[in-house]
């Protein structure tokens, strides 16, 4: 979906490196079990220079992710913010992706970490449409999954944990092997629980809804806005169970994330949903404004690289 595309720097355990020497071990834990945790975040080009949509939500939730799987992060979240800030300022990026990861570094090998150190790195690199430009115009088809999302006692999916992440991939493969551009998964039971990448929003008779985070799916960022934001905007939310039958019967429906933005979902197993509708775009309009900056109302989500100076 998104070739790396090298910058000048990445940050590695409290230094700036080139790119191409931010290498480790193949001995590292985290390459074996899967053990680390990690982010995805945007920079956005705003009226005031370059700007991070809810940096510090976004490392809050990376140590949140840490903790659930036991691990210790060796920098603040402050930290981590000010680094995160650094990084684009030295890569000189107007927008780029951002991320960040933790995990169990090079010392004993067999599954429990003992006196592994626990890497961190940030690194940032432009990230176009997730789903493709055509997907944000005219919707992706989407494909309900034969595998099910995590169960949370299995491992807690609501920790952006890289392990859990085998269980997205194979789920968008199949969906890509059947022509389809993302997966949805559902939980055990069969409710809704999001996309490989993306949380799940559907809109019927006028009333907007998304599953709750009891289906245990990652307590998305940019769904958690989307809900405000629709509020704002005088839309009805409700967070609730859904069913498969609940998005074929849709009148509209997209996805979020912070790669994906807002995209539209046209056609669910072949179920035509149709073209993007009102409410969808009007909730991908607001977000896009909002995250460069374009929107007063919402300027506390966006962290700004350069301090915005304020005239004397
Ligand atoms: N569910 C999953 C499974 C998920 O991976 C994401 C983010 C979301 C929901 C939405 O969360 P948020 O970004 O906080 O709104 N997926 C990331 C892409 C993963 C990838 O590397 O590919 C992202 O959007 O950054």
């Amino acid at each position: 979906m998104a070739e790396l595309h090298a910058t000048e720097k990445i940050w590695m355990n409290g230094e700036f490196v080139d790119w191409a020497d931010a290498t480790v071990h193949v001995g590292v834990h985290g390459l074996h079990y899967g053990s680390g945790v990690f982010e995805g975040i945007r920079a956005y080009e705003t009226p005031k220079g370059p700007a991070v949509f809810r940096l510090t939500d976004h490392l809050q939730r990376l140590h949140d992710s840490a903790r659930l799987i036991r691990m210790k992060i060796p920098y603040s979240v402050d930290e981590l913010q000010r680094a995160s800030l650094e990084l684009v300022a030295v890569n000189k990026l107007p927008s780029c992706y951002l991320r960040p990861i933790a995990f169990y570094g090079y010392g004993s090998l067999g599954v429990p970490p003992r006196d592994n150190p626990v890497c961190v790195a940030l690194m940032c690199w432009p990230w176009g449409t997730y789903l493709g430009e055509e997907g944000m115009v005219r919707g992706v088809r989407a494909k309900v999954s034969t595998w099910v999302r995590m169960p949370s006692n299995v491992i807690p999916h609501a920790s952006k944990a890289t392990g859990i992440y085998l269980n997205s991939m194979l789920a968008v493969q199949e969906a890509a092997l059947g022509g389809y551009e993302e997966a949805i998964l559902l939980t055990e039971k069969g409710y809704i629980a999001d996309c490989s990448g993306e949380n799940v929003f559907v809109v019927k008779d006028g009333v907007i809804y998304t599953p709750s985070l009891e289906t245990g799916i990652l307590h998305g960022i940019t769904r958690n806005s989307l809900i405000e934001v629709a509020g704002s905007l005088g839309y009805e939310v409700r967070v609730e169970n859904l069913v498969r039958a609940d998005l074929y019967l849709a009148d509209e429906m997209f996805m979020t994330g912070t790669a994906a933005e807002v995209t539209p979902v046209r056609e669910v197993d072949d179920y035509l949903i149709g073209d993007p509708g009102p409410v969808t775009l009007a909730l991908q309009h607001a977000y896009l404004e909002i995250v460069q900056g374009r929107d007063e109302r919402w300027s506390h989500w966006l962290e700004y690289v350069t301090p915005v100076r304020t005239e004397a």
